[in-house]
């Protein structure tokens, strides 16, 4: 999961910033999971408004949108500014944390532990690296790297050779990287690559091999530098494109370390998968409750009817993303109408 979201653009573009804004400070400061998920939901739907928001009475007609936002809104469109976020900034724990919980490995509460310690700066965390873990340890390496988002071409090349490799290694893997990629957005944050191999479903055993194998061939061929974790299903690392030698007429600038992560998935799991990874988060969520308003039960494994105790049922066979949205009777979506 990348931290760094693009940025919104539409025509209420500075509403959507404040309330990105709003959201990741709820998430990353104060831990309010929920408040971060309405800002989230306010700030889709708005980005979504074909027309320039006027005042917090126009935007409160829209879904997710409640009286708190509007005000909030009327006062952004009167003033410039928000006071909430003005304090936001300017306190120190409140930017301090925020600012720590951009490097991977460092969730909201290792944010905090780190500032209590006196730590608020990249700097800081320089001095007290013997104090980081493996996975925080890269993150502050690559810091600079990891915030920058992937442009779209580099994305296309980093899947050209990715699946290449996979055909190399074994021509039966299956491989879709996921995520906004596959949304058909302009700037990545990371890559999300699901894998699946006919041999292996959720009736055989595990096969971490098929995982490792690819794994090992990627870093190998240099293209996999580091290891944040690796288990049976599920790698977490660091991938980064090799100049190509024909271009090398010596000021060539070299790509940047990209956030990379590989999951295995049973077979007869993978489109369940392939849905969830791709989301949005939010289109996920719209989706999930409008499954269960059909009366299944749809995550990123199975989709299961619920019997009229409201217990879920034996997985449904599942060959492709369509037949998910055709037990559920929602209208089929284009992974680039998936924004919400
Ligand atoms: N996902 C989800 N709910 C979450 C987090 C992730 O449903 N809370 C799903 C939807 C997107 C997918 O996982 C990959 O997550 P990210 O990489 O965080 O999102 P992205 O859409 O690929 O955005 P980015 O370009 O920033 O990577
Ligand atoms: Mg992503």
């Amino acid at each position: 999961m990348s931290k760094r979201k693009a940025p919104q653009e539409s025509l209420n573009e500075g509403i959507t910033d404040f309330l990105i804004e709003l959201a990741n400070y709820e998430k990353n400061v104060n831990r309010a999971i929920h408040k971060y998920n309405a800002y989230r939901k306010a700030a889709s739907t708005i980005s979504k408004y074909p027309n320039k928001i006027r005042n917090g009475e126009e935007a409160k007609k829209l879904e997710g949108v409640g009286a708190k936002i509007a005000e909030k809104i009327d006062e952004f469109l009167q003033t410039g500014k928000l006071r909430k976020l003005e304090k936001i900034r300017n306190d120190d724990t409140s930017s301090s944390i925020n600012f720590l919980t951009r490097v991977t490995g460092i969730g909201p509460a290792a944010a905090r532990k780190f500032f209590e310690e006196g730590v608020k700066t990249l700097d800081d965390l320089k001095k007290v690296e013997h104090k980081l873990n493996h996975h925080q340890k890269i993150g502050l390496r690559y810091f600079e790297e990891f915030e920058k988002r992937i442009p779209r071409a580099e994305m296309e090349t980093m899947e050209a050779l990715i699946i290449a490799e996979l055909k190399k290694i074994d021509p039966e893997y299956i491989g879709t990287i996921c995520g906004s990629y596959r949304r058909g957005a302009a700037s990545s944050g990371d890559i999300d690559i699901l894998l699946t191999h006919p041999n292996y479903t959720s009736q055989t055993e595990k096969q971490p091999k098929l995982l490792h194998a690819v794994v090992d061939h990627l870093e190998s061929i240099g293209f996999v530098t580091d290891t944040l974790s690796k288990g049976d299903t599920k790698f977490m690392g660091v991938c980064q494109l090799q100049q190509s030698g024909d271009e090398d007429d010596g000021d060539e600038e070299e790509y940047l370390h990209r956030r990379i992560d590989i999951r295995l998935i049973p077979k007869d799991q993978y489109y369940c998968g392939v849905l969830y990874f791709t989301g949005s988060d939010i289109f996920n969520k719209n989706m999930r409750a409008h499954a269960l308003e059909k009366g299944f039960t749809l995550n990123e494994y199975t989709i299961r009817p619920l019997g009229v105790t409201g217990v879920a049922g034996e997985p449904l066979p599942v060959d492709s993303e369509r037949d998910i949205f055709e037990y559920i009777q929602y209208k089929f979506k284009e992974p680039k109408d998936r924004s919400q």
